[in-house]
C-alpha cells in the first residue's frame, strides 16, 4: 500500500467513504470491450473487409489489426491494461471463416468456435451484434424494413443465426452473452410513409424474437438512433421504437451516448427506462457534435453514467458496453484510454458518500449538495485509482503509455 493510498484512504474515511468497499465493488462490474476499435469495424469477412454502407470512421492510422490473429494479440495487450473485469464484444462479420466467404444468413457458432477458445483462455464472456451494415444485401439504405420480402428475410436469418451464436457463447462460457441489434435503417429524405417501414421493422423484430432462447445464455438488447450519415431525415428505428419494443416484448434497450438530440445524454435516461424495463445494455461512446464515436474521456457526461450506475446500485441491471472507433490515432492507445475511463468514473462515483449527500438533498438543502459535491471533486481520487490498478494487476498511472510504446514499435510497425 502506497504513501499516497494511505492518506487518501484516511481522506475519504473522514466522510465515510470506505476505499477498500469501492476497490472491491468496482473490480467487479464488468465492461464489454468492443472488438471493433481494432480495426475501424471492418471485420474479416473477406481481406477487403470495407465500410460500404451505414457505419463511417475516420482516419488512417498505420498498425491496424488486419487479421484475427492481429486483432486478438491487440485486445490481449488492451486487456492487460484496463484494470477490473473484462467481457469482449464481437460482430458478426469477425467470424472465423477459414478465408471462405460466409453469406451472413449462413453464420453458425462453428465460425466462432475459435473465439470461444480465445474467451475461454482469456477468461472472459463474450457478447454479440449482428451485422447489418456495410452489406450489399442493404439496398435504399433498408435491412429489416426494406419493402421487399427477401431482402427483409435475408437480414431475419442473419439475425436469428446471430441469436444462436450468441446462446452458443452463454452454454460454453457459463455467462449469458448480450446480443445488440442495431440496424442502420433510414432515409436521406423525407420518407411518404414512416410508419409502413416503422411497421416492417416491428414485425421482422417480432419474427427474430419468435426463436426463443434461454435468459441464461442470451440476452437481446435494441438499439436506436436518431440519424445517421445518408439517414439524416428519418431513422425507422429510433429510441422511441426500441423503447416501446422492449416495454412490449421483454427485451432490452440500448441507450448509446451519441444516440440522441445534441444537449440530450443518456445518464438522465438509465433511472427514467430502469423504471420500466428490469435491464438494459449502455453504449457508452462520445458524440462531439453529432454520432461521432470519439474516444471516451473523463468528462462530465461519463462522470454522470457511472453515477447512476453506482448510486442506485444498478450495476446489475447494466449491461455496459463501449462503442467508439477512432482510426486517426493510435488504437491500442484509443481503446485503453477509453476503457480506463469508464473504470475511472465508476469508482469516482464509489467514492461518493451518496447516503449523506441523498439524506442533505432530502431535506432541501441544496444549498450544501453544491457546496459538499463541489469540495469531493478535488479529494484524492487520484491515489484510489492508482491502488485498484495495482491491486487489479495493471499498470500504474501512464506506466501503460511506455507499454504501447513499446507493442507499437514490436508489433505494430511490422503491419502495413
Ligand atoms: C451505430 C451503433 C452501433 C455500432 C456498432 C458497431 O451508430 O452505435 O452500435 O456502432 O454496432
Ligand atoms: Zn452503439
Amino acid at each position: 500500500m502506497s504513501e499516497e493510498y494511505r492518506i487518501a484512504k484516511e481522506k475519504y474515511a473522514s466522510i465515510g467513504v470506505d476505499t477498500e468497499v469501492a476497490i472491491k465493488r468496482v473490480s467487479e462490474i464488468p465492461v464489454s470491450i468492443h472488438c471493433w476499435q481494432g480495426d475501424d469495424v471492418r471485420g474479416f469477412e473477406s481481406p477487403d473487409g470495407d465500410l460500404t454502407g451505414g457505419i463511417q470512421t475516420t482516419g488512417n492510422f498505420p498498425g491496424r489489426a488486419k487479421n484475427i490473429d492481429q486483432l486478438r494479440e491487440d485486445i490481449e495487450m488492451v486487456f492487460s491494461l484496463v484494470p477490473g473485469k473484462k467481457r469482449l464484444n464481437l460482430h458478426a462479420i469477425y467470424l472465423d471463416n477459414g478465408g471462405k466467404k460466409v453469406e451472413r444468413n449462413k453464420i453458425e457458432p462453428k465460425h466462432f468456435a475459435s473465439w470461444v477458445d480465445w474467451a475461454r483462455e482469456n477468461k472472459v464472456g463474450l457478447d454479440f451484434n449482428p451485422t447489418c451494415f456495410s452489406s450489399p444485401m442493404m439496398k435504399d439504405g433498408l435491412t429489416l424494413s426494406h419493402p421487399d420480402k427477401a431482402i427483409r428475410d435475408y437480414w431475419i436469418e442473419h439475425c436469428i443465426a446471430s441469436r444462436k451464436i450468441a446462446e452458443y457463447f452463454g452454454k460454453e462460457l457459463g455467462t449469458p452473452a448480450v446480443t445488440n441489434l442495431w440496424v442502420p435503417d433510414g432515409f436521406k429524405d423525407n420518407p411518404i410513409n414512416r410508419y409502413e417501414a416503422r411497421q416492417r421493422l416491428i414485425s421482422a423484430m417480432d419474427e427474430i424474437y419468435s426463436v426463443k432462447i434461454d435468459k441464461k445464455y442470451n440476452l437481446d438488447s435494441a438499439e436506436g438512433k436518431l440519424f445517421g450519415i445518408g439517414a439524416e431525415s428519418c431513422t425507422v428505428g429510433q429510441h422511441e421504437i426500441y423503447l416501446a419494443y422492449a416495454l412490449t416484448r421483454g427485451i432490452m434497450v440500448t441507450l448509446d451516448s451519441g444516440h440522441y438530440h445534441p444537449t440530450e445524454v443518456i445518464s438522465d435516461k438509465i433511472s427514467s427506462v430502469l423504471s420500466f424495463v428490469p435491464e438494459i445494455l449502455l453504449h457508452v461512446s462520445r458524440p462531439v457534435r453529432w454520432d461521432s464515436d470519439h474516444v471516451i474521456i473523463l468528462d462530465d457526461e461519463l462522470k454522470a453514467i457511472g453515477a447512476e450506475i453506482i448510486r442506485n446500485n444498478f450495476e446489475n441491471r447494466v449491461h455496459i458496453g463501449l462503442d467508439y472507433f477512432d482510426a486517426s490515432i493510435n488504437r491500442i492507445a484509443a481503446w485503453t484510454v477509453g476503457a480506463r475511463n469508464i473504470k475511472k468514473s465508476l469508482l469516482l462515483a464509489a467514492l461518493e458518500p451518496t447516503k449523506k449527500l441523498t439524506k442533505i438533498e432530502r431535506e432541501g438543502d441544496f444549498t450544501s449538495r453544491l457546496e459538499l459535491t463541489e469540495e469531493y471533486k478535488t479529494y484524492p481520487f487520484g491515489a484510489v485509482w492508482d491502488e485498484f490498478c495495482a491491486r487489479n494487476k495493471v499498470p500504474v498511472g501512464e506506466k501503460w503509455i511506455a507499454k504501447v510504446k513499446k507493442y507499437t514499435k514490436d508489433v505494430l510497425s511490422d503491419r502495413d
